[in-house]
């Protein structure tokens, strides 16, 4: 069955070389080989079952990294395993000659993108891109990496700011608690999930030391901080207050021991997360000082007190409603911790103002109970948003490089993972439009991209069918129909019972379309959308609303008046600040929907991993419940197929892993010419690829074919050879793999 046994004796431990317990030999009977491959390239054959059968042993003996050719699979293993990530191990990597060659790990990954930046004639940027389904370990992941970064790639100096000297990639690192307190959450699907996208960029000098970092962000899902599933989770931050404030502190933000507020449910689950002492650390090493830190949780135990204020219907329409008995107080402690007049406060949740008429007249009318609410919910919205990009901001500032100290960077991609819940809304959507993004990404590059290359160059090449999402990403951004564009067009429309009317519209216009599915069995209006991952199930009540997302201009007037430090940077009066803010009368601007900033985003994060040579991780989650020694097959089977990893093996099996344009392949082992005289030309030679002529005035009688044979025979005369001419980059064994050995 199967092809080689990749080097290990039979009868240890693959990852930590320990003997294999007896109770693990007999579990895995006739599979103690299949543990030991390395890499699911050598399963024979290469199915579903065979893969998932290698992984499944793999996992039971505690070896949670595979190759897949050109991918790596991390399982996760909910349980803590620190020596798989100890600084020794990252050295071992960092200083093998091949670290390909060592047990797959995610420093193999972080190792050869790290000499990628170097090792190609012109550096090039590169991006590792952490995929997976929500609870699967891409933030695990991608953080894992930056600790890796920050060892190997550590600058010699450090930065002084405020009373704190600290190196750079430490601060980097403090990115990490203080993004994940503010941008992640419990959620049914994980306890730490991120509720935001983040690609963050590593920059590197021309001695590959990190000198600094960037970090994006996209769409934080903000809806959370006024609105949880049930069984979820507000912002970890919330809860990190309420549990680590010292009892000063809770005099002061109005949080005495024990108190309810209705945005903080289920405080009884205590997470790891709940660490405030972890975040305000990272943030004073961030440059966040303690006033301003003391400053902003002010601002947010005030947010917990308007989650409180509760209104009663109004019998009369033309009066406001007015505030239920004990919501009073909770305004009162709301206005002074915001530093905001109450009266004003009271009078913004409460009344709408309206410009009409060519003289832009203003008119006063009193809102329902549930308008009262939804300002109330957008007011925590608005102010939880702008804190969380100013600390994006702040961030930003402290590990920022000066571009003249950067030329080449290493992005980290770590986006929210594909989800589905029982009641999915926009913010599913997005999550899961940029899943297929990305996917749509790996399909074009790995298993599209190199084929139709391989045909082109003449190569010998049976064509492996993949599963590509092109289809429903049609459906869902495709012009000049598509879920996308119908929302955006009910909301242009403004019309009343639009969750009705965007049924009925998807219903007709998009019918036939091969991803679009209709739930018969819900009684809500809805739609389903098969993504590559699975279905879901899209609630259409409340889309048109939340992707318009207005915000009353009253409430960021409101905001202006406050005479809070932090509220004041966060809402300036300055009237040229970029708001996303209700247009009001006949001047209307056309103000971007959610969907639409977001599908630019997404496009722009698409150009930039473009421009650089991507590495795909993919996390698999072996069950749903986050239990440790657990591998549910079937689960596991779901993310295989989702993730196209069979197609992947075959292609990278069959396939050239390494793809060098001809004129830098040419540059770089033109030596071999001279040092081999069957480096010559064959009569099967294709002419180069088309762009690439322009190489040195030899470049177009050497062709691929041979010179990628005749490597195969020389290369250890290569490294002697580059050795001695004295070129350290050459020196060290190439990372090149020359495909079919
Ligand atoms: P995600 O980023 O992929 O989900 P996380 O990285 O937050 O998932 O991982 C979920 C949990 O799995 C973590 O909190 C850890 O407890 C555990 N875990 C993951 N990887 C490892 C590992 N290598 N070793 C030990 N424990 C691990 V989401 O952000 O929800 O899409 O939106
Ligand atoms: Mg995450």
């Amino acid at each position: 069955m199967l092809q080689q046994v990749n080097g290990h004796s039979l009868g240890t431990d693959a990852q930590c070389g320990e003997p294999l317990r007896g109770d693990l030999q007999d579990f895995l009977g006739g599979e103690t080989l299949l543990y030991q491959l390395d890499d699911l390239t050598k399963v024979n054959p290469v199915t579903l079952e065979t893969v998932l059968r290698c992984l499944q042993a793999r996992y039971t003996t505690d070896t949670f990294y595979t190759n897949a050719g050109c991918t790596l699979v991390a399982l996760n293993p909910f349980k803590p395993v620190p020596q798989l990530y100890s600084p020794e191990l990252m050295r071992e990597y960092h200083t093998a000659p091949q670290p390909q060659k060592l047990k797959p790990h995610v420093f193999t990954v972080g190792e050869q993108t790290y000499r990628n930046v170097k090792s190609l004639i012109e550096p090039v940027n590169q991006s590792i891109v952490v995929s997976g389904e929500s609870g699967a370990g891409k933030t695990w992941t991608s953080r894992c990496l930056m600790k890796f970064y920050a060892v190997v790639a550590s600058s010699p100096t450090s930065w002084e700011s405020h009373q704190v000297a600290e190196r750079i990639e430490q601060r980097i690192l403090n990115s990490n608690p203080v993004m994940e307190a503010f941008g992640n959450a419990c959620t049914l699907r994980n306890n730490n999930s991120s509720r935001f996208g983040k690609f963050i960029q590593l920059q590197l000098n021309r001695a590959q030391q990190m000198t600094g970092a960037a970090v994006q962000t996209y769409l934080l899902e903000k809806t959370r901080v006024a609105c949880q599933a049930s069984s979820e989770r507000n912002f970890h931050i919330f809860y990190q207050i309420c549990k680590g404030a010292s009892a000063n502190e809770r005099l002061q933000w109005h949080l005495p021991e024990g108190a309810a507020f209705s945005w903080l449910p289920n405080p009884e689950r205590t997470l790891e997360e709940d660490c405030f002492e972890v975040t305000r650390e990272a943030m004073l090493h961030l440059g966040i000082d303690t006033p301003t830190q003391n400053n902003i949780f002010k601002v947010l135990a005030g947010l917990l007190h308007l989650g409180n204020v509760r209104f009663a219907d109004s019998e009369d329409e033309a009066q406001p409603c007015q505030l239920m008995d004990y919501a009073k107080c909770s305004v009162r402690t709301l206005a002074s911790l915001l530093q905001l007049p109450e009266d004003a406060l009271l009078e913004t949740l409460r009344i709408r103002t309206i410009r009409a008429g060519r003289q832009q007249q203003v008119f006063q009318k009193p809102c329902s109970r549930a308008e009262c609410d939804t300002r109330r919910d957008c007011l925590a919205k608005l102010v939880y948003a702008r804190l969380f990009d100013w600390l994006v901001s702040v961030i930003n500032s402290s590990i920022y490089a000066d571009p003249d100290s950067w030329t080449t960077f290493i992005g980290l991609l770590d986006v929210y993972g594909f989800e589905s819940f029982p009641d999915n809304s926009l913010e599913q959507l997005c999550i899961n439009y940029a899943n297929e993004k990305l996917q749509q990404h790996f399909v074009a590059h790995f298993l599209r991209v190199q084929q139709e290359e391989y045909a082109v160059e003449g190569l010998e090449w049976s064509f492996v069918n993949y599963q590509d999402n092109q289809s429903c990403l049609d459906l869902i951004e495709g012009s000049p129909i598509s879920i996308c564009s119908l929302l955006n067009e009910e909301c242009r429309l403004n019309r009343p019972n639009s969750a009705a009317q965007l049924q009925m519209r998807i219903e007709s216009v998009l019918a036939g379309r091969p991803c679009l599915g209709q739930n018969k069995l819900s009684r809500e209006p809805s739609f389903i959308v098969v993504h590559y991952a699975g279905p879901v199930c899209y609630h259409t009540a409340g889309l048109v609303e939340k992707n318009k997302d207005p915000v009353p201009p009253e409430l960021t007037g409101l905001l202006q008046q406050s005479q809070d430090p932090l509220l004041k940077v966060l809402f300036p009066t300055n009237p040229k600040e970029k708001s996303q803010e209700e247009p009001s009368g006949q001047s209307r601007a056309p103000v971007l929907t959610v969907v639409s900033r977001f599908k630019a985003s997404l496009e722009q994060l698409l150009q930039v991993l473009h421009d650089t040579t991507p590495h795909y991780i993919r996390c698999i989650k072996p069950n749903s419940q986050g239990q440790a020694q657990t591998f549910v097959r079937e689960e596991v089977l779901s993310q295989l197929e989702a993730c196209g990893l069979v197609e992947t093996i075959h292609i990278s099996a069959a396939g050239f892993p390494i793809r060098v344009s001809h004129r830098n392949f040419v540059e770089r082992y033109e030596l071999l010419r001279r040092l081999h005289p069957r480096a010559s030309p064959g009569p099967h030679s294709p002419s180069p690829a088309k762009g690439h002529s322009k190489g040195p005035p030899h470049a177009k009688e050497v062709t691929l074919q041979p010179l990628l044979r005749d490597i195969l025979h020389t290369l250890p005369a290569l490294t002697r050879a580059a050795a001695t001419l004295g070129d350290p980059v050459e020196a060290r064994p190439a990372p090149v793999h020359c495909g079919r050995t």
